[in-house]
């Protein structure tokens, strides 16, 4: 009989590569995590030549492959055309774990690694294999990724190996929705869109666009004013809207007209939640109210030119932190993708709402602040928290 899940075309499982050492455990680790013993293990170093598949059901993810890799190690004439296999295989990957023996933990191969997995910028974790109830002595926070000790032939310490790539996967490559979880079929919906200055001609933003059809998608009747036209929307209903979603800038006048029971939030907030770890962007804007004088803040921008949010960044930005803190800081605004080299000294960072990059790649900047103890947030929720009306929201 064939199963339901072997059933998921390979294309649409989520592709897991695990690669590491000749010998560190991965087809142990591959078996120990599917219960199986599919993945060919021996003691013998070098037994698994080219990739193989396994496809599983990794709960509560859903239909994944795991990819069993040769070792990143092999140093003989086939062994690197082997390790150029797995180099393009990773490539291929939507995450990857690296298993570690600790009983082969040569810093600069473990390095080398961890840096050919980045290079392929997927999300990874990094299981340091046969502890044997001790511990490997590897700094567990030194990887840039997720990092576990665990004894894979031990089925018990699979578990917690299996709850970190289940945490990273969902992370990294589920998209929280839109509005799905907020609203349903039939309820009314009130936006706000002010065709202000800084609108765009002739057009709505992507933000109000996506959300605009999220909202359609979810059988929800949208009703789209100006700012001028709140009143007149709210009057032209015969029952409060079930959701007013608003432009962050203009918070606090919508705040003050729409009805205290009405459920009220900002098109950032919810691009904020699809796009990032919303509830660390929350944390982050908290931050704000430790700011001391001197203090440097970084504001940044994923597009180098973005004439929609320049003014936001470089003016209206810098000039709501100054009032609202009421003290002398240090404001710097970073365009494009790359950050400065040293950034050590930033006591906050504020980004851009990432409209034009991908979920993955804004939780890969919120881990790189976060490995570097720098409190992040973003427009929009620093906004909403500087407006006082973060507890107002919903999202
Ligand atoms: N003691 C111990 N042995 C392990 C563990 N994981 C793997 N091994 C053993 O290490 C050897 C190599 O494992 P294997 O999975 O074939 O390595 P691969 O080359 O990375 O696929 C085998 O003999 C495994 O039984 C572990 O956590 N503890
Ligand atoms: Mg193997």
């Amino acid at each position: 009989m064939i199963s339901e899940l072997n059933q998921t075309p390979k294309a649409m499982r989520l592709h897991i590569g695990v690669f590491g050492a000749t010998n560190a455990g991965k087809s142990t680790f591959i078996n120990t995590i599917s219960g199986q013993d599919i993945a060919l293990v021996s003691p013998v170093a070098g037994t698994t030549t080219d990739p193989v598949f396994k496809p599983m059901e990794l709960l509560p993810l859903g239909p994944v492959v795991f990819i069993d890799t040769a070792g990143l190690d092999d140093t003989s004439e086939l062994g690197e055309l082997r390790i150029k296999k797995t180099i393009s295989q990773l490539e291929a990957c939507d995450a990857a774990v690296l298993v570690i023996s600790s009983e082969n933990t040569d810093a600069a191969k473990i390095d080398e690694y961890v840096q050919t997995i980045k290079k392929a910028k997927i999300p990874f974790i990094v299981v340091v294999n046969k502890i044997n109830g001790k511990t490997s002595g590897l700094d567990l926070n030194s990887f840039e990724a997720p990092a576990i000790e665990a004894d894979l032939s031990d089925k018990n310490s699979i578990a917690a190996v299996k709850e970190m790539l289940v945490g990273l996967l969902k992370d990294n490559i589920e998209e929280p929705p839109l509005t799905s979880d907020l609203v349903k079929k039939g309820d009314v919906v009130l936006l706000i869109a002010p065709q202000d200055i800084q609108a765009p001609k002739g057009r709505l933003i992507l933000p109000q666009v996506q959300i605009l059809r999220d909202l359609l998608d979810n059988e929800c009747l949208v009703m789209t004013v100006t700012t001028q036209n709140i009143k007149a929307a709210l009057e032209s209903l015969s029952a409060p809207p079930s959701l007013v979603i608003t432009d962050s800038q203009i918070y606090k006048e919508v705040s003050q007209i729409i009805p205290k029971e009405v459920r009220l939030t900002s098109f950032s907030m919810l691009m904020a939640k699809n796009k990032a770890d919303i509830n660390r962007l929350v944390e982050g804007a908290k931050q704000i109210d430790k700011l001391c004088d001197g203090d440097k803040v970084m504001i940044l921008e994923s597009c180098s030119h973005h004439p929609l949010e320049g003014d936001i960044a470089r003016i209206k930005l810098p000039n709501l932190l100054k009032k609202y803190t009421g003290k002398n800081l240090e404001i710097v605004t970073v365009s494009g993708q790359t950050l400065p080299e040293d950034i050590s000294d930033v006591k906050l960072a504020i980004h851009c709402g990432g409209c034009m990059v991908n979920r993955r790649s804004m939780l890969a900047k919120q881990n790189k602040f976060e490995r570097l103890g720098i409190p992040m947030s973003n427009f929009g929720v620093a906004i909403a928290y500087m407006n006082g009306i973060l507890n107002r929201v919903c999202y």
